[in-house]
């Protein structure tokens, strides 16, 4: 079988990437990614359902804001269709050599924008149907796809949170649009990232009126999905701030309130960024507990940022400590269920061989594989939880037991501490614990 589809293969000389261990030389391996290795009760990629991204690996150039692009794509410059067909060619070639089960767009990174709504609506439509057939002849599958409604002039005020309805009825077209592409290719999760849902400043802006139309406009898109048959989740993507100064989808624990206070947490979960934890100043890891805890953990953009500089600099995952405690996280939440590890994230400006693409995937999948790895043999020795529960072991009986119940009252708290007299310290013995983790992280194994 081929390892591209149309005509023309884009990263020539390059072929399928295999597994072949820890021990290899060969930069174009997987060390740690064994597709078909078991892991507990599922394949390692049954586990991780990685994911391409569009935007970044097709459409980015490697521009900065104070240069050129470094990257020259084949189809740049081409009739915007042609363009279209070449990056679909280019996107599933590159999803098939990589192993990688799933991709994930933007209306406008896979179909040029029109001058009308309906302009913009058929060319989604003819790329829709491009997508559709390339999805079957490789077997790559949709993830997510979402609306672009923020690169555009319209959207510099906001999309669903414009202060001029117009703008929100445009963005609900490109909304409506994204949706029917989604059914039509079997997606399997539709992403909210509100990219300017927020504000620069409050002289200008009701917050109230803004977010209370965030909501509506969420409610039409579910019921106008569900109504065309989307039976997937929808995810919204928290970021608490670039390009707007202050965003409404700051950090998880923000949606959960906000889609608990509309009623939209049965159809909505969150997407989880490692890189918008880095901006709300929280671990990636804290993110993800947070929508464990919420029962609303959906799905992940697997990418890093950097602790010493303020912006999304969307760098490829490479850090095991992240992986192993979203791994952890992720498996004792039972598994991704519809979501996936998608990597949001670019090369570098100054990484221009065709290879280096390969190169950044095959680093980000190795990563999370041994996170994997590593968070199930943590939690089958179980000397985290063991730690945990017994730390908390004051609640499992008598006086506790009874509290977490709610059979006491602040009386009776009041009572037991004058019954139990001085409190004894109790160590949380982090220090033991990080050793531990270390231990277990460079363990050998193969
Ligand atoms: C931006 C970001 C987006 C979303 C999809 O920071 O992460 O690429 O993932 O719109
Ligand atoms: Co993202």
């Amino acid at each position: 079988m081929s390892h591209f589809v149309g005509d023309k293969e884009f990263f020539p000389g390059i072929g399928k990437i295999s597994y072949e261990g820890p021990d290899s030389d060969n930069p174009l391996a997987f060390k740690f990614y064994n597709p078909e290795r078991r892991i507990g009760n599922k394949t390692m990629r049954e586990h991780l359902r990685f994911s391409v991204a569009y935007w970044h690996s097709f459409c980015a150039g490697g521009t900065d804001p104070f240069g050129s692009p470094t990257l020259q794509h084949p189809w740049r410059g081409s009739d915007p269709m042609a363009a279209a067909a070449m990056k679909a060619d280019a996107c599933f070639e590159f999803a098939t050599k990589t192993s990688m089960d799933y991709y994930c767009f933007h209306d406008i990174d896979a179909a040029p924008e029109g001058g009308t709504v309906e302009e913009t609506e058929r060319n989604l439509q003819l790329v829709t149907k491009m997508l559709k057939e390339r999805q079957k002849e490789s077997g790559v599958k949709l993830l997510w796809n979402t609306a672009n409604m923020f690169s555009h002039p319209r959207y510099m005020n906001g999309a669903a949170t414009n202060p001029d309805f117009h703008v929100v009825a445009y963005a609900a077209s490109q909304v409506k649009a994204a949706l029917e592409s989604n059914v039509e290719l079997g997606g399997a999760n539709y992403v909210f990232w509100g990219g300017r849902e927020g504000y620069f400043s409050l002289l200008n802006t009701d917050m109230k009126r803004e977010q209370e139309h965030l909501a509506r406009f969420l409610m039409l898109a579910r019921d106008y999905g569900r109504k065309i048959g989307f039976t997937g989740t929808f995810l919204i993507e928290p970021k608490p701030m670039e390009p707007t100064k202050h965003q409404y989808d700051f950090d998880a624990a923000t949606v959960i309130g906000f889609l608990k206070a509309w009623g939209l947490d049965q159809d909505f979960k969150l997407n989880i960024e490692a890189n918008h934890a880095t901006l709300a100043n929280h671990p990636f890891a804290h993110e993800l507990q947070v929508c464990a805890d919420a029962g609303l953990l959906g799905s992940v953009d697997a990418n890093r940022g950097d602790p010493h500089n303020g912006w999304d600099t969307d760098q490829f995952p490479t850090s095991i400590y992240d992986a192993v405690e979203a791994m952890m996280i992720i498996l004792k939440y039972g598994g991704l269920g519809t979501g996936g590890l998608n990597f949001d994230a670019h090369l570098r400006r100054s990484s221009t061989d065709p290879e280096d693409l390969f190169l950044a995937h095959i680093g980000g999948m190795d990563t999370f594989a041994l996170g994997l790895m590593i968070a199930d043999e943590l939690i089958r020795e179980g000397k985290l939880d063991a730690f945990v529960q017994q730390r908390y072991a004051s609640f499992d009986e008598g006086e506790g037991k009874d509290f977490e119940a709610g059979k006491l009252t602040l009386e009776d708290l009041r009572n037991y501490a004058v019954r139990r007299g001085a409190v004894q310290k109790r160590s949380g013995k982090q220090e033991m614990l990080e050793n531990y983790l270390n231990q277990v992280i460079f363990r050998t194994r193969k």
